[in-house]
């Protein structure tokens, strides 16, 4: 049997909080046409529901064999214990074989603003119950597994990503390289995503020494993940079936780490990190939107260090109107990356500063338990004491 994919292991406190907020988690893919994104949906999703075993599914299963045309949506309800969680896969169109590319992706990147904005509308409402809440918590932006380095169009779509959402980059059907050409292509990636300051999301290092640290570092020196997807069954020896693909020299499986990432990818979206994952989505993403945003409407004056000259009103009243329209572009602005990483910076602390709060809350509650346990226990034994005295008295009466 399969171990279960543990969504009921989130830590008790914090996936409380989760809950109360409805519980959604949604991941999206996106990348160049043909790198195999929706073969990955369904293998994600086909791998996680088998081990849930739910009858609530509600997934329609998108052909794979077709290439994605519009952006796409499956949903499925995870349930393992007692806890519930809805799950959302975002499937997107590939670019990168238009002649504009530039157009191909911007889709995605409305897509993403909107998803903040319809949010933050639903928030400003009196009644703030039953929100649609289809923001996304991961991103995963898949490279072709060229054996090269990034492309300039990766390398700029990826820029664009990382400001707005949690941006975790994969090499797509890593079963075309072999072990040390991955080895040296995830290299180089990591090299240039440093180079280039694109800020990918790390599993946060816990507490040193503990197995969590020991599981996020596995995590951290496998990125970018290097992952194969199919629906495939493929009977290995008589009776055993497992996920991969099949060639002719033998069976690449999705599910072994000697082969893939795949197993890495989704402990970390489904278990270990999707609490971190929808929690800084809303304390960091979520909020420097809206801090931009509202920063806008309230002082126009800040709209992205437009230098203006003496030319008068028409001009500027102009160029707040494309600022206007153009919104999800302001945030490519050199000003708006200074104030978000200082934003960033403020919210991790925050964030930071309130886990520590907790912990210490944490620990003064065991101190508090053992203290009344110890006084308990001491009371039961002067009870005791008193019991057998009055025994005494009794037998002493008689
Ligand atoms: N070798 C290999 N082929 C794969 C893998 N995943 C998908 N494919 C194949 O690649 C082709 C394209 O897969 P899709 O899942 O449609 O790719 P996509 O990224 O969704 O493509 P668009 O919708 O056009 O963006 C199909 O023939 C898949 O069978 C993989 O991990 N390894
Ligand atoms: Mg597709």
């Amino acid at each position: 049997m399969q171990e279960p994919v543990g969504i009921s292991n989130l830590p008790n406190q914090r996936y409380n909080i989760v809950l109360k907020q409805g519980a959604t988690f949604t991941i999206m893919v996106c990348g160049e046409s043909g790198l195999g994104k929706t073969t990955f949906v369904n293998t994600l999703f086909q791998s996680t529901l088998k081990e849930h075993a739910n009858p609530t599914e509600r997934h329609n299963k998108f052909t794979s064999s077709h290439q994605t045309v519009e952006i796409d949506i499956v949903r499925a309800i995870l349930e393992e214990k007692n806890f519930k969680m809805r799950l959302n896969i975002i499937d997107t169109p590939g670019f990168g074989n238009n002649v504009n590319n530039h157009d191909s992706w911007t889709p995605i990147i409305d897509f993403l603003d909107d998803q903040h904005e319809s949010f933050m509308k639903q928030e400003q409402q009196p009644i703030r119950y039953a929100k649609k809440d289809l923001r996304v918590h991961a991103c995963l932006y898949f490279i072709r597994p060229t054996g090269h380095s990034l492309k300039p169009l990766d390398i700029e779509i990826m820029k664009r990503l990382s400001t707005r959402v949690n941006l975790i980059p994969v090499i797509a059907k890593a079963d075309t390289l072999s072990p040390s050409e991955l080895e040296s292509f995830k290299n180089r990636i990591r090299d240039v995503i440093e180079a280039q300051d694109i800020n990918i999301y790390t599993p946060p290092l816990e507490v040193e020494d503990s197995p969590a640290a020991e599981h996020a570092k596995q995590l951290i020196e496998a990125m970018p993940f290097a992952i194969i997807g199919s629906e495939e069954e493929i009977e290995v020896s008589p009776g055993n079936f497992v996920r991969g693909r099949q060639y002719p020299w033998g069976t690449v499986e999705v599910e072994n780490d000697q082969h893939c990432d795949f197993k890495k990818l989704r402990s970390l979206l489904i278990r270990t990190n999707m609490l971190d994952l929808i929690l800084s989505t809303n304390e960091i993403h979520f909020e420097t939107f809206r801090s931009l945003k509202l920063g806008d409407d309230d002082h126009p004056s800040t709209n992205g260090g437009v230098s203006r000259d003496a030319n008068g009103e028409s001009e500027e009243n102009g160029l707040k109107q494309t600022i206007a329209k153009n919104k999800p572009r302001r945030l490519h602005n050199p000003k708006f990356k200074e104030e978000e990483d200082a934003l960033k910076k403020f919210f991790t602390e925050q964030v930071k500063a309130e886990e520590q709060r907790f912990r210490q809350w944490e620990t003064n509650i065991v101190n508090e338990r053992n203290r009344l346990n110890s006084d308990l226990e001491e009371m039961q034994a002067k009870l005791k004491s008193l019991e057998e005295s009055v025994k005494k008295l009794q037998i002493n009466k008689r």
